[in-house]
């Protein structure tokens, strides 16, 4: 149970279209609250702000934006909530957050635009509140198309899908992104919602012990 003396969790969950990042985020906040923690559910992008409505506006194909200006529009959208989950996490709220700057940089960088690479594109990221744990559901663009059609937004295309997980796994690679934790989300909903409680419950223990505070990226 949470106290104002113990910080909440930052976790986020990653993964590629449909693989399933709603359904366990949901559940996960749904566990937390029956174990007594105070737990808000956020996303990226939040299409609610004016930053977040040029983004929609753009992802619905209803205006352009040169690959650079929305990238750094994404990273703005993240950076305007950034003191807001530092501080619900001080006074002892977990975030849940659907996406963070992990799909930043692997969408933008599977664009193929040569000056905009992985590393380009994590730069602006740099300072915003660090998650304990990146919960990365794991699918094959294959099975995850077998999941349903794809929707109408930019970027929903078995291509581009293809190439956001091959980066996805470049960045877990990475010693910069070693909170990064892989679940197999080609299981059935039931089993991955277990996988993801005890990985939250192992983070959460660790924290304890070492009193360990929020970091940044
Ligand atoms: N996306 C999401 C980005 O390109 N950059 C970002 O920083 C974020 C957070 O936006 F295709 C992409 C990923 C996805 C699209 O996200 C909308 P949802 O989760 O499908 O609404
Ligand atoms: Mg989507």
């Amino acid at each position: 149970m949470d106290t104002p003396s113990h910080r909440g969790l930052f976790v986020v969950f990653e993964g590629l279209d449909r693989s399933g990042k709603s359904t366990q985020s949901a559940r996960l906040v749904r566990n937390l609250k029956d174990q007594g923690h105070q737990v808000r559910h956020i996303s990226f992008p939040d299409r609610t702000t004016p930053i977040g409505q040029m983004i929609n506006s753009y992802l619905k194909g209803q205006s352009q934006q040169e690959d650079h200006v929305i990238h750094l529009l994404f990273s703005a959208n993240r950076w305007e909530a950034a003191e807001s989950i530092s501080h619900d996490i001080a006074s002892g709220t977990t975030i849940v957050c659907d996406r963070y700057y992990y799909s930043g940089c692997v969408y933008s960088a599977a664009k193929e635009n040569p000056s905009l690479s992985l590393e380009w594109a994590r730069r602006p990221e740099e300072g915003l509140p660090r998650p304990d744990v990146c919960l990365f559901l794991d699918i094959s663009p294959e099975k995850a198309a077998e999941r349903g059609g794809f929707g109408h937004e930019r970027y929903e295309q078995s291509e581009m899908q293809k190439r956001v997980r091959e980066l996805f796994l470049r960045l877990r690679s990475s010693p910069d992104e070693n909170d990064f934790v892989t679940v197999d989300a080609g299981q059935p909903a039931d089993v991955v919602e277990k996988e993801v409680l005890q990985i939250v419950v192992k983070t959460r223990e660790s924290i304890d012990a070492h009193r360990s505070s929020l970091r940044s990226v």
